[in-house]
């Protein structure tokens, strides 16, 4: 059997790193754990509707605030009604951790706050277009965790939809963060790769991509 050739932490640009590998066994058993709840309800998780009609591919349910394209919300009015599910606190400390270690500084997380997650499922074929993340008032970064099959995620820049970017395979227990002067760059994820999982976390088959954000809202 091949050894297992550890993944390096990389700066894909600046305010931008991969950290591969960043949750052990359990972190990754107790993520997917917590979203098969969430998916279940208050607001079930579903596939999104785009303004122009449109369905997009992944299934997602929210924490904390409720996001349809292009705007948040506490209630998921194009789902249920229902007020989404509390963002936690024990969610909200994996944040800040996650800060400091992939800017390699014990203060990055220092006062980081996210208040909203959306929680992707890739299942088959399901994937996602370019995008930048703007619906946010806050220029916080996004932390982004992966469980399951692995990925293409393609990391772009903050001008076009098109090249310049890198391809960065995320696998299952990878962080991302982007934030900085990477904060608004193009990212989506042209690929998944089936049967790459970890049935040991839980997930026999498919993706699990949790972003948590600041959303920089207050109470109505
Ligand atoms: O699935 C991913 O890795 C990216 C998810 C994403 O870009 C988003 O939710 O906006």
């Amino acid at each position: 059997m091949d050894a297992l050739v550890p993944r390096p932490r990389t700066v894909v640009a600046p305010g931008a790193v991969h950290v591969p590998g960043w949750l052990d066994a359990d972190a990754r058993r107790a993520l997917v754990e917590a979203c098969r709840d969430w998916a279940a309800g208050p607001v079930p998780m579903r596939h999104t509707r785009l303004p122009r009609g449109g369905v997009m591919s992944v299934r997602t349910v929210c924490l904390g605030w409720h996001w349809k394209p292009y705007a948040y919300s506490r209630t998921a009015d194009d789902v249920n009604g229902a007020r989404v599910a509390p963002f936690p606190d024990w969610l909200a400390e994996w944040g800040r951790r996650a800060l400091a270690d992939a800017y390699r500084d014990p203060a990055a997380g220092d006062g980081y706050a996210p208040d909203t997650a959306l929680i992707n499922f890739y299942g088959a074929g399901a994937r996602m277009g370019m995008h930048q993340d703007r619906d946010e008032r806050s220029g916080a970064p996004v932390v982004s965790l992966t469980v399951g099959d692995a990925c293409v995620f393609r990391f772009g820049n903050t001008e076009t939809r098109g090249r310049p970017y890198t391809d960065v395979q995320l696998e299952s227990g990878d962080l991302f963060v982007f934030g900085g002067p990477a904060r608004l760059a193009y990212h989506g994820v042209p690929k998944v790769l089936p049967g790459t999982g970890d049935p040991a976390a839980g997930l026999h088959s498919g993706r699990l991509n949790l972003t948590m954000r600041v959303t920089g809202l207050t109470e109505p």
